[in-house]
């Protein structure tokens, strides 16, 4: 157990709620915890109590004491459960400061029960892409993570390689000592399998990082083309204003559509037209703006004023982005003949006022994003995974270069070495202890 200093943070989202919740962990919780409920706290049991410092009460509720090591962080821990008033919480955070605790950094908490030895790595960041998760299949995903199924499958592999370098390194270690690699077939039979344990390893990282993916989508179009219409009627209610007044929204109005449990963010713009009102313009540069970080830009077009062509969606996009484009027809309850597409991207046809086409939007919407709301991977996997299972794979691939000999020992014997620590960083392990042990294990150290 790492020894450390008392942090505290409210572990509920900010802002007014029903119920919040504020955390203690490390060595100072209980006596905390004690001087502000004034109760015994016996591990792991509601007690209804106050917080009450200086003969003021500040809130009353539910406080629950988990002794150490039996805590996520493996720390003694509190938790106070009480009103979700923000001034309310305040409070409690700067009396628990008052009393020795420290207000603790983003993620302090998960890093200390890694510290502890209570999750690797992969766990710790299955949390957190757990509460971000933007999908079912990425909270299904995640929990895997979370359960150790991921860091399971790198630890099988880390076993293997230990294994054999085992062999090889007590080979080099102690040439006099009569061990040898009895049989290379069987050798190269291991290696070979923890190459393709690495290869099917690697797959699902990159489908699992897929699932790590969210999209952003931008509305853009020439003023009263129905962008903000369109924004509203996904979300089912008014968090834009619409008139039929060109110039009517400035700011950026987001929104996050959630398609078979897919969230993605759509985000309505100001339209674009040259303007002197000041205001107007800095609508329309963020616009531009957002339109760069998107994944997809949609162009909504009343068809009634305007030919599409691919001249006038150039003019309102510009040079500003090299993200892909889709277009929306809008208004077709109020159109004569459907439209005809003359240009080079993807139409679609919608109304916003009376839903047509809005169900068809949005399986369009997810194949021109490239974004199925059923993928099944095992893992949730990051960017950071990826790196290391690709580098790992790197050097197990490397020790192909190498006849199995006793002079490329050495060099086998490397290459293992940064194939485990490869691996190892996925899961935060310290790997170099483990080694020791695994080799002199099998021999007599008395000798
Ligand atoms: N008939 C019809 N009118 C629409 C539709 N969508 C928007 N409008 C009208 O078009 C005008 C401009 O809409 P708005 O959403 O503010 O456009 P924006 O400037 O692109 O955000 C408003 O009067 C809306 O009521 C639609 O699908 N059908
Ligand atoms: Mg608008």
């Amino acid at each position: 157990m790492i020894v450390s200093d008392t942090i505290v943070a409210p572990a509920t989202a900010p802002g007014r709620s029903a119920i919040s919740i504020i955390r203690l962990s490390g060595p100072l919780s209980l006596h905390i915890a004690k001087i502000l409920c004034g109760k015994t706290l016996k591990p792991r049991i509601a007690t209804f109590g106050s917080v009450t410092f200086n003969t003021e009460t500040i809130d009353t509720g539910i406080w629950i004491y988990f002794a150490t090591p039996h805590s996520f962080t493996g720390e003694e821990t509190v938790e106070f459960q009480g009103h979700g008033g923000p001034v309310v919480v305040q409070a409690i955070l700067r009396i628990t400061t008052e009393l020795g605790a420290r207000l603790a950094d983003p993620g302090e908490f998960s890093q200390r029960a890694f510290l502890n030895g209570k999750i690797d790595l992969t766990q710790a960041e299955a949390i957190s892409d757990l509460i971000n998760a933007s999908s079912l299949s990425a909270v299904k995903a995640a929990n895997n993570s979370l359960k150790g199924e991921f860091a399971k499958s790198i630890n099988a592999i880390v076993t293997e390689l230990v294994v054999l370098r085992t062999q090889i390194e007590a080979h080099i270690d102690f040439p006099d000592e009569d061990i040898e690699l009895k049989d290379t077939e069987a050798f190269s039979a291991a290696l070979n399998h923890i190459r393709s344990e690495l290869n099917k390893l690697l797959t699902s990282a990159h489908d699992g990082a897929k699932l790590n993916q969210s999209a952003e989508i931008v509305l853009i179009g020439e003023p009263n083309a129905g962008k903000s219409s369109l924004l509203n009627s996904l979300a089912k209610e008014p968090l834009a204003i619409v008139t039929d007044i060109p110039g009517t929204t400035r700011d950026l109005v987001g929104y996050d559509l959630l398609i078979d449990g897919l969230e993605i963010r759509i985000t309505d713009t100001a339209g674009i037209r040259s303007t002197n009102d000041i205001i107007e313009t800095e609508g329309i540069n963020r616009a531009i703006k957002a339109m760069v970080t998107a994944d997809l830009v949609l162009c909504l077009f009343d068809e009634r004023h305007h030919l599409i062509t691919d001249d006038t969606i150039q003019t309102l996009i510009g040079n500003n982005t090299n993200t892909p484009v889709g277009l929306l027809s809008t208004k077709v309850d109020i159109k004569q003949k459907p439209v005809k597409n003359h240009t080079t991207y993807p139409l679609l046809e919608i109304s916003a006022k009376t839903g047509e086409g809005l169900a068809e939007f949005q399986s369009w919407l997810l194949e021109k994003l490239n974004l199925t709301t059923h993928c099944e991977t095992p893992y949730l996997a990051r960017e950071r995974h990826i790196k290391h299972l690709a580098l790992a794979k790197t050097y197990i691939d490397a020790t192909n270069q190498h006849k199995l000999s006793t002079e490329a020992l050495d060099l086998i014997a490397e290459d293992l070495r940064l194939t485990q620590n490869a691996l190892s960083e996925i899961t935060g392990a310290f790997t170099s202890d483990d080694l020791l042990t695994s080799i002199f294990s099998t021999f007599c150290i008395g000798k």
